[in-house]
């Protein structure tokens, strides 16, 4: 289960904290584009300990669930499970098969930043580990949501093209005042999105893949809509932060995903922005639903 709220943005890194209720990581000693050294030496045995308890958990998950691509993203980054991994070395994978690269951060950052690595075709992920009453229940994203969850896609080059066009639409969003209507494209394709391989769903967002067991839920529950992937229709749909998802959308590829990006987004926000948004549950005439949920919304 993910839990955080997208956070504002500001000028300064101290203007920007001065506004958060409290954020988990230490932000004391970060660049302005909020960049922090990975330390990997002070990490304790503890810790891998619990990273290797969640990726041994985690990788049976993906196994049965996951989607090709991820699979062979864990794969290509020859990932130990024993250790928290280190930034650099998986760097050395991604320049070689896509041109990302991994910057590490102190948790959440603000929009803005967060926009500009992705548009720089850089991925922050948090340097610090949840405790392990949090195995299961996590409030912030951490280590382990961010590498294990995010970083093996990157290694597939559409998706990895898909990421960079969602970060360099990040800019004209905030201008126009419409971030969390791209945050939905964020939310639903990149952190709870399912795709179909030769019929079968599988499942490649991070938040269901880093979850113990929305992973099987949502490829298996009778629950959620499963609705197939439409630009505007993920766009126009509103998201639940601390429940599993009632409704996922499915891509047939992620070629449609990266063609989907190859249009003016400003008449979507100004269009979307007249009506109300779609409640998470419920569906509309026009969906093309894989499978209809039997949850009322
Ligand atoms: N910061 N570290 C981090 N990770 C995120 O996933 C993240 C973020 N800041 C903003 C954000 N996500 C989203 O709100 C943007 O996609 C809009
Ligand atoms: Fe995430």
């Amino acid at each position: 289960m993910l839990n955080w709220e997208t956070r504002s943005t500001a000028a300064t890194a101290q203007d920007w904290l001065a506004t958060q209720e409290k954020l988990r990581g230490d932000y004391s000693g970060c660049a302005a584009d909020f960049r922090v050294e990975q330390h990997l030496g002070a990490y304790g045995a503890a810790e891998h300990a619990l990273w290797r308890q969640l990726f041994d958990r985690q990788s049976k998950v993906a196994r049965r669930f996951a989607a090709s691509a991820f699979l062979d993203g864990m794969r290509n980054l020859d990932m130990s499970s024993d250790r928290i991994p280190d930034f650099e070395a998986a760097s050395k994978h991604l320049r070689r098969l896509t041109g990302w690269e991994i910057v590490a951060v102190p948790g959440l950052i603000p929009d803005d930043a967060f926009f500009r690595h992705l548009a720089h075709r850089r991925f922050p992920v948090t340097v610090w580990l949840r405790e392990p009453e949090e195995i299961d229940y996590l409030v912030e994203p951490d280590v382990f949501h961010d590498f294990f969850g995010h970083v093996p896609l990157l290694t597939q080059p559409v998706f990895a093209d898909y990421l960079q066009e969602y970060g360099r639409k990040g800019d004209e969003a905030m201008r126009l005042g419409a971030t969390k209507i791209l945050a939905r494209l964020f939310w639903y394709m990149v952190e709870f999105g399912l795709i179909r391989e030769k019929g079968t769903i599988k499942a490649y967002g991070a938040g269901m893949l880093s979850s113990a067991t929305e992973t099987a839920y949502s490829v298996e529950s009778a629950k959620p809509h499963r609705i197939r992937f439409d630009l505007t229709r993920v766009m126009s749909t509103d998201f639940k932060i601390d429940e599993f998802q009632s409704t996922y959308f499915v891509l047939d590829d992620f070629g449609a995903l990266f063609a989907a990006m190859d249009r003016p987004f400003a008449p979507i926000y100004a269009a979307l922005k007249l009506r109300p948004p779609i409640p998470a549950g419920e569906t509309r005439p026009g969906d093309i639903l894989i499978s209809r949920g039997r949850a009322e919304s």
